[in-house]
C-alpha cells in the first residue's frame, strides 16, 4: 500500500492534503467522533453552535479555553511534520485543514486554510470585529472593543454556521485542480469539507485516504492506507524528491 501511495505521490503534480482531527491525535489533542472524542462526552449543540453560545455563553467559553489549555501541552506530531515536508517539495500543495489548534502552522506549515477557524482567533459574536492573539482572554467578561455590546466568541465555525466565503471558493479551486487528494484522520462527515472528496473525484483526482477507520468517503479513495498518518506519512514520503 504505501509503495503504491509513494508512486501516487511522485507522479503528483498539485498534491492537496483534507485533513481532520486524526492529524493531531498523535499530538494528544481528541478527535471528536471516536470513541473518548469530544462529542462522545459533550453535546455539539450546547457548545458549538450559535445558539448553544447564546443560551450559556460562559459555558462554551470556558470549554474553548480549556481546549486551548490542551493545545499548549501538545506539539506537532511527524504527521503535520511530513504535510510541512510536502509543501516544500512540491511548490503547488496546499494544506486544507479542519483544525482549529494550529499545530500544521506551529510545524512550519504556510501554504494552509483553516477551513473551521482557529482557537488563536476571537471575534465578536455581533459585529465583525476579529483580532488573532496567542492571549486570548479567559474571562467572559471581555466586551467587543468596537461595538462595546457584542462578547467576545471563539474564532471558530460552529454548526449552522457558514465558513469563511473566501476560503470556501479558494478551496473549491485548489480541489477541482489538484490531481491527487490525500484525506487525513477526517471521519468525513461534516460538510462543505466531506464534499470536497467527491468533488475532487469528479474532477479527475486519485485519492489516497489515510484513516485506520472507514469513512463515508471510503468509496472514492483509489487507495485507503489503515494506518496512523505518524506513521503512514513519513513512510510514504520517505525518498520523496
Ligand atoms: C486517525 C488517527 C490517526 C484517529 N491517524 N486518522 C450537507 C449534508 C448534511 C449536513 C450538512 C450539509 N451541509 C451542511 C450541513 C450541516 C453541518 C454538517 O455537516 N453536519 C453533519 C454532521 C451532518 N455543517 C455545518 O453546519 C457547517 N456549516 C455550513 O454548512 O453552513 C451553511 C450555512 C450557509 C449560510 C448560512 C448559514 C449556514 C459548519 C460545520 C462546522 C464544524 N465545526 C466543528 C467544530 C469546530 C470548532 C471546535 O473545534 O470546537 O468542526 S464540528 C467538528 O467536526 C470540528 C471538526 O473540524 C469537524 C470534523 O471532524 P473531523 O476532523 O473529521 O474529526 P472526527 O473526530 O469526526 O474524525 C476523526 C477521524 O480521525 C476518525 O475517522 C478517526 O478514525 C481518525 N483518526 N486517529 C489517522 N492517528
Ligand atoms: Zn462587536
Amino acid at each position: 500500500m504505501i509503495e503504491q501511495a509513494k508512486a501516487l505521490l511522485r507522479g503528483a503534480k498539485r498534491p492537496l492534503a483534507l485533513a481532520g482531527a486524526g492529524l493531531s491525535a498523535e499530538s494528544g489533542i481528541p478527535t471528536f467522533r471516536n470513541s473518548g472524542g469530544l462529542w462522545k462526552e459533550k453535546k455539539a449543540e450546547d457548545l458549538a453552535t450559535p445558539d448553544g453560545f447564546r443560551r450559556d455563553p460562559q459555558m462554551v467559553w470556558e470549554w474553548y479555553a480549556h481546549r486551548r489549555d490542551q493545545v499548549r501541552e501538545c506539539k506537532p506530531n511527524p504527521g503535520h511534520t511530513a504535510l510541512v515536508e510536502l509543501e516544500r517539495l512540491r511548490p503547488e500543495f496546499w494544506l486544507l485543514t479542519q483544525n482549529v489548534d494550529g499545530l500544521s502552522r506551529t510545524a512550519g506549515a504556510t501554504r494552509v486554510l483553516e477551513l473551521h477557524g482557529s482557537l488563536w482567533v476571537f471575534k465578536c459574536f455581533t459585529c465583525p470585529y476579529s483580532r488573532q492573539d496567542l492571549q486570548v482572554p479567559t474571562l467572559l467578561n471581555n466586551q467587543c472593543p468596537v461595538c462595546k455590546t457584542g462578547l467576545l466568541r471563539p474564532g471558530v465555525v460552529w454548526f449552522h454556521e457558514p465558513l469563511d466565503p473566501w476560503i470556501v471558493s479558494r478551496s473549491q479551486e485548489l480541489v477541482t485542480a489538484c490531481d491527487l487528494l490525500l484525506v487525513v484522520g477526517t471521519s468525513a462527515q461534516v460538510y462543505p469539507a466531506a464534499g470536497f472528496v467527491p468533488l475532487a473525484m469528479q474532477a479527475g483526482a486519485k485519492i489516497i485516504e489515510i484513516n485506520p477507520e472507514d469513512t463515508p468517503m471510503s468509496k472514492y479513495a483509489t487507495l485507503t492506507i489503515r494506518q496512523p498518518v505518524g506513521k503512514a506519512l513519513p513512510e510514504m514520503l520517505a525518498g520523496l524528491i
